[in-house]
């Protein structure tokens, strides 16, 4: 799949610019568990997947800089001196955002061109935001050798995010994009940013990934406002970030907040504790208890944190009505993209057949299925 992408996107560069390019492939992540817990200085077990973008870069004897996203057909020429965000939702704001961020860390860079298409599809919640600013930050220390490590250049993209994407985002997925390893998923704590590798190997189960195939619009301005209310109560504890209180200091501050936002608090501080037991569980191969955990964790994003949908409730219901799936989720940031499951391999097929035909004859739409291999972390391609 990646050489296909491979080849159309260094024939378009050399089409349009009539020269070799640096290639980088850049992954799109899963995550096992562990939702909205990254802002939170908490911990995520994500891993990153066969499925990503590769970005063809090389230098412009022009005074403009051109990037052109192949899958949109959509070529934009741009003064490296002049970037301000274009209209929200844009994709060229991840391209702007990225440089802008490398020129507050003093770095020069002269114009480019850049070719990039991807196989994630958008709004699946395999965060192609991220695989799409890391292949930029990673195409661009190359090209001018701006000696960047792997942990700066996430953050420049997280930082990417934040101020041109106006996404308030962890560094989950910035983080699983550049680190990931092949058959691995990464325990990582988002405070000290050290991850811990584990081989994902579930034997006669496997993950499988469900698309909704909807993204609720409210996605965006949900996520902040989500990060405020965790913002807000951690000033009330007197800590830092939800990461250092407990159950109990929640308690004592629980009639200074409103029933809306203690669950909220509630849930990541919940969350965070069934991270850790997912690693526990996965280290002795009880996929029972994991997959327990995976579903104690949407019944959290449903009805504490209020991030899920119909579409995705719909899918976790159908998931629990198999005696074939052992756990089930929304992943991601949540009102639309994938379920993440559990699924005993022997019955993948039928359980995606059934959940197929039960969420057509529902939405009246179709769902879509992955199975995912997880993979290496943002490269060259040489
Ligand atoms: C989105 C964000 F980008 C991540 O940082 C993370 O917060 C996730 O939502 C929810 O866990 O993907």
């Amino acid at each position: 799949m990646q050489s296909l992408l491979i080849n159309d996107v260094s024939t378009k560069f050399f089409q349009l610019f009539k020269n070799k390019p640096i290639l980088i492939f850049s992954p799109g992540r899963i995550n096992i568990i562990g939702e909205h817990t990254d802002y939170n200085d908490g911990f995520v077990f994500p891993a990153a997947v066969n499925k990503g973008i590769v970005a063809a870069i090389q230098n412009s004897d022009t005074n403009y800089s051109t990037a052109y996203a192949l899958d949109l057909d959509n070529k934009i020429e741009f003064d490296l001196n002049n970037l301000k965000p274009s209209k929200s939702g844009s994709w060229e704001n991840y391209v702007f955002g990225v440089i802008a961020e490398i020129k507050k860390k003093n770095k020069e860079i002269g114009n480019f061109n850049l070719v990039f298409k991807g196989n994630i599809p958008v709004g699946s919640g395999l965060s192609s935001s991220a695989a799409l600013e890391n292949s930029i930050v990673f195409g661009l220390n190359t090209l001018f050798n701006l000696g960047f490590t792997k942990q700066e250049m996430i953050l420049i993209s997280q930082k990417a995010e934040h101020n041109f994407v106006g996404v308030k985002c962890g560094i989950m997925d910035q983080y699983a994009s550049m680190f990931g390893i092949k058959n691995h998923a990464l325990l990582l704590d988002c405070r000290t940013m050290e991850s811990k590798p584990y081989q994902i190997d579930f034997k006669n189960h496997q993950l499988m990934l469900i698309n909704t195939n909807v993204k609720h619009s409210l996605s965006d301005s949900a996520y902040n406002d989500r990060r405020t209310v965790c913002e807000n109560v951690c000033k009330i504890l007197g800590v830092h970030a939800l990461r250092d209180a407990t159950v109990q200091d929640l308690e004592t501050i629980k009639d200074k907040l409103t029933p809306n936002d203690y669950q909220k608090a509630l849930y990541v501080i919940e969350e965070n504790c069934r991270v850790l037991l997912a690693s526990k569980a996965i280290e002795n191969s009880d996929l029972d208890a994991l997959g327990l955990l995976l579903f104690q964790s949407h019944s959290g994003l449903q009805h504490q944190y209020k991030v899920s949908c119909e579409e995705l409730d719909f899918l976790v219901d159908q998931a629990k009505l198999s005696q074939h799936v052992l756990g089930a989720r929304m992943m991601g940031g949540g009102f639309g993209g994938c379920t993440i499951n559990l699924v005993d391999r022997n019955f993948a097929k039928e359980f995606s057949e059934i959940t197929s035909k039960a969420y057509q004859k529902t939405f009246g739409k179709s769902c879509s299925i992955y199975n995912i291999e997880l993979s290496e972390g943002t490269h060259l391609i040489e």
